[in-house]
């Protein structure tokens, strides 16, 4: 089996197509050396807009991924589609309803050999993600391991995510449970606005997510490029 496109991505930005960059700033973030741009978004993605920040972002060689949150999102043309799955709330539509719901119709249209589950754990109780999808943030140690347990363990899930949206994490908790994984790539997203927050992030998962940043600080959040190419794996 090849490997998926993401099993060396260590860094990532987060680009959401309901939130305006200039051309310049674009230009910035696909030349900056990441690995990778996601394209995601917890509220206002279209397919309009999201075929507009492919279309721009494809002038470019950096590969791009997107993550399909909404059916009427799922636009073709992407190196890569993850699906989420929120593996911390009591709302099965979050967990598998409404990914059935779009397989009922576009199952036979969906290119499988490049789409990936990603088991979402939702951590920042006051991210708008964890908001819509009524995630249970207020998790123990052993409550987040066993989490982790199910997606990697059982569910043989290829990505964890552990999602702090808008804050910086637990680090030495993500650094914890990449050590349990034996299949799953662990992502970390939340908070990263400097090079020091990145470096820690990226010492502690596989894969460092960065996002409200290219938005609020983009001189900062191009700086977490080379701090995670400098770190390694603690
Ligand atoms: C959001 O995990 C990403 O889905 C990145 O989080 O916006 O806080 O950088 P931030």
């Amino acid at each position: 089996m090849q490997a998926e496109i993401y099993s060396t991505w260590r860094h990532l930005f987060k680009l959401d197509p309901d939130r305006s960059l200039t051309d310049e700033a674009l230009d910035a973030v696909c030349l900056s050396g990441t690995d990778g741009i996601i394209v995601g978004g917890s509220s206002g993605v279209t397919y309009d807009n999201t075929v507009e920040l492919l279309s721009r972002i494809r002038r470019y060689e950096v590969p791009c991924a997107l993550e399909v949150s909404d059916e009427e999102a799922a636009v073709p043309g992407f190196d890569h589609y993850f699906i989420p799955m929120v593996l911390n709330t009591s709302r099965v539509e979050w967990v598998i309803g409404r990914q059935v719901q779009a397989l009922r119709k576009f199952g036979a249209f969906i290119p499988w050999q490049e789409t990936s589950a990603q088991g979402y754990l939702m951590l920042n109780g006051e991210s708008t993600a964890a908001k819509v999808s009524e995630a249970d943030t207020e998790l123990s140690v052993e409550e987040v391991e066993a989490y982790l347990y199910m997606a990697d363990r059982l569910m043989h899930l290829p990505v964890v995510y552990m999602e702090y949206s808008g804050m910086f994490g637990d680090l030495p908790l993500v650094a914890r449970m990449r050590r349990r994984l034996q299949g799953a790539r662990l992502f970390y997203g939340g908070g990263i606005d400097t090079p020091g927050k990145a470096r820690q992030a990226a010492e502690a998962a596989h894969t460092v997510i960065v996002g409200n940043a290219v938005y609020e600080s983009l001189e900062q959040a191009l700086q977490t490029v080379g701090a995670v190419r400098c770190a390694e794996l603690l």
